[in-house]
């Protein structure tokens, strides 16, 4: 029925062996995203993510320290610096899995996710992810009752 180099002239269902594996993708969930979306920049230091990959996969999911390539930046001992590691998951029967990270700094960083499907295939897929700083403060608001407070060495002039 099946000869050596693996061809089938009869396929049973019961017989077919998944060695294939959809890690499917990463992205925003709606909300996370500030700015211009889709461009993986976002000011929320702990944006929910959403990726959809095989039914029932499991799902382990890091954040890792990259440079402005892109590029993971390793320790002295040549290993990826993960910043968040989330416990280990599972997929939905939709394929549907979704994390939020704890507060990240501002900075450039990949989000990882190793896609274990209920065959034993294992691959990982990845997203860049740049956490700006927020956007500067409006600028204060000035009155009689805060300036003491934020100028404390005129408010020392003013008591000598
Ligand atoms: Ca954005």
């Amino acid at each position: 029925m099946t000869d050596t180099a693996g061809n089938s002239s009869e396929i049973d269902e019961n017989l077919v062996i998944d060695q294939t594996i959809d890690t499917g993708s990463i992205e925003f969930k709606a909300g996370s995203d500030t700015g211009e979306l889709g461009d993986n920049i976002t000011t929320i230091p702990n944006p929910s993510l959403k990726g959809k990959t095989e039914p029932n996969a499991k799902v382990e999911v890091r954040i890792i320290k990259v440079d402005s390539n892109g590029t993971p930046i390793l320790d002295g001992d040549g290993n990826q610096i993960v910043v968040y590691a989330a416990a280990a998951m599972m997929a939905g029967a939709n394929g549907d899995w979704e994390i939020t990270p704890d507060a990240l700094a501002s900075g450039t960083y990949a989000v990882t996710a190793e896609i274990t499907d209920i065959a034993g295939n294992t691959d990982v897929t990845s997203m860049p992810l740049t956490i700006a700083a927020k956007p500067e403060s409006p600028s204060i608001a000035m009155d009689e009752d805060s300036a003491p407070l934020l100028f404390p060495h005129l408010t020392e002039q003013k008591t000598v």
